[in-house]
């Protein structure tokens, strides 16, 4: 599918976006497509996922995040999570902000190019900026849950 230099196994992220269509001239990766509306209804969303103790903390956990129903099938939900948290705990958790651009990144007002950068940075398992054999097998291992 992926053609890469004599080699050079792995596939980097400019190389990885020459596949994909690009429309539009610019490329802005936290873009708000979610609108006040939205934004009030996954701020309620993210309430409902921190229990009466847990309000004063500034972001959910992962193990709530994944309790979502949107997330739930999803084979690469923990790989979500830790892509689009922007602990320094690196543990998966998210605040409001990181929330909203998981949502905005799955709406379907994300351009083709969110959609691509995310879906590189989720496939891109040691995030090393590459996708090489390593992160294929890991993606393998995730999509055959081994
Ligand atoms: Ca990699």
């Amino acid at each position: 599918m992926f053609e890469v230099g004599e080699g050079d196994k792995s596939l980097q992220l400019q190389r990885f976006l020459q596949f994909v269509p690009v429309t539009g001239s610019r490329v802005r990766w936290h873009v708000p497509v979610i609108q006040v509306t939205g934004r009030l209804r996954a701020h309620k969303r993210f309430s409902e996922l921190l229990s009466k103790e847990d309000r004063n903390l500034t972001s959910v956990p992962m193990e709530k995040v994944l309790s979502l129903p949107e997330l739930k099938s999803k084979p690469f939900r923990k790989r979500i999570c830790h892509v689009f948290s922007t602990s320094d705990m690196k543990d998966g958790s998210l605040t409001f902000e990181d929330f909203l651009d998981l949502l905005s990144a799955f709406s379907d007002s994300a351009t083709l190019e969110i959609k691509s950068h995310y879906a590189f940075c989720i496939f891109d398992f040691d995030d090393d900026g590459t996708l090489d054999g390593g992160d294929l097998e890991k993606l393998v291992n995730c999509l055959t849950d081994s």
